[in-house]
């Protein structure tokens, strides 16, 4: 028997604000269920977050309702349980998963299902604790045994100690996990992992797409996608990659800018990629203004860049300004900015926004001004 895991889908994200991020998220989820029709596995297993939020966009719902639907239709199941992204903040309020019960999403909120071909195999699921409440489901951990006789698989979507030690970012340890069991099917860590576990593996699907800028590493070392978990003999977990919109951390150097976002645009273009990709730029050295809208060029290879640092090297700027009795501060900040670079207009656009810094919108609006979004 087959069961394809997979995890935090984050259904309606729309990272950036872009559209095409949103389609993108809900088009991987689409793979994921061609990849379990084609494999012809017994159940899907999603262990959580499967949406973004708790009340997600209509879109979100409608794909999830017609990707879901065309997956049971097939005789194939899907189970889930919920994550801390879809847990409702409401007291009395359903989870959105409760929707997709009607096209035949089974939600295992701490309770289990039993499947039975060749072999039998049990599957348990535990909705998500935070880690106030975390005893309580340790408790429900001790109180977890395998079934003797069946393939076990367990469902999790916690923080473990020993994977992220960070306060308040774990839950449980290792060893709260109950032991015996053959395959124990981890969600919330959004980089894959997969490990021997006592008998069994422990595997964590991570999130199919780049949701956070911090798992491009771990897209660049071992791809996105699923695990294809065979529980015929022995427990046998493939990971499967999929193919996404490609995301990369570039760091550019000032001091031959213009070579450098040249190259970038080259070797974007020969990454042939289906899908525009999205770079995270690093910027060493001086920027300048010109050198941002040079950095233009690039809207031309990919859907979005974004500047995640700047790492300015100060020693080297320091400009003379001569300073005389009736020199006023305005003045000063003028002269080193058109020093510096700047048109006398840009200069005096910028020494408003100094004086206007308490009034957020004013200074909105002449930032706009000076990137040109506005006249
Ligand atoms: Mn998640």
């Amino acid at each position: 028997m087959q069961l394809l895991h997979i995890s935090d889908t984050h259904l309606g994200k729309r990272q950036y604000g872009l559209e095409e991020r949103e389609s993108d998220v809900y088009e991987t989820f689409s793979n994921l269920i061609d990849l379990a029709i084609e494999e012809r596995v017994k159940a899907v297993i999603h262990t959580g977050d499967l949406f973004d939020q708790p009340n997600p966009p209509n879109n979100a719902i409608y794909h999830a309702l017609t990707e879901i639907k065309r997956l049971t239709e097939k005789g194939i199941m899907f189970l889930n349980i919920p994550g801390d992204h879809d847990t409702p903040k409401r007291n009395g309020e359903k989870y959105p998963q409760k929707i997709l019960e009607i096209a035949g999403l089974k939600l295992l909120n701490d309770s289990s299902v039993t499947l039975e071909d060749r072999v039998k195999v049990k599957i348990i699921g535990f909705k998500h604790t935070p880690t106030l409440i975390a005893e309580g489901l340790k408790d429900k951990l001790r109180n977890t045994k395998p079934e003797a006789g069946a393939k076990n698989v367990i469902m999790l979507h916690q923080g473990i100690k020993q994977i992220l030690p960070y306060a308040y970012s774990w839950q449980i340890s290792q060893g709260d996990l109950p032991s015996g069991f053959d395959y124990y099917a981890l969600g919330h860590f959004h980089t894959r992992m997969l490990q021997k576990f006592g008998n069994g593996m422990l595997g964590i699907a991570g999130s199919p797409e780049i949701i956070r800028e911090e798992e491009i590493e771990g897209y660049e070392k071992k791809g996105k996608g699923a695990f294809l978990v065979d529980l015929s003999k022995d427990v046998n977990v493939q990971p499967i990659n999929l193919d996404i919109r490609h995301q990369e951390v570039i760091a550019i150097d000032t001091d031959n800018f213009q070579q450098e976002i040249n190259k970038i645009i080259d070797k974007m273009k020969s990454l042939n990629n289906k899908k525009k990709p999205i770079l995270h730029l690093e910027i060493n050295g001086k920027p300048s203004k010109q050198m941002l809208e040079y950095m233009n060029r690039l809207q031309s290879v990919v859907l979005h860049y974004r500047i995640i640092k700047y790492n300015v090297s100060e020693t080297e700027d320091k400009l003379n300004v001569k300073v005389e009795n009736t020199t006023t501060v305005n003045e000063l900040i003028r002269e080193f900015l058109t020093k510096r670079g700047y048109s006398k207009e840009d200069a005096d656009l910028l020494i408003e926004v100094i004086n206007d810094v308490e009034n957020e919108e004013k200074v909105n609006k002449t930032i706009k001004k000076i990137v040109g979004l506005v006249d």
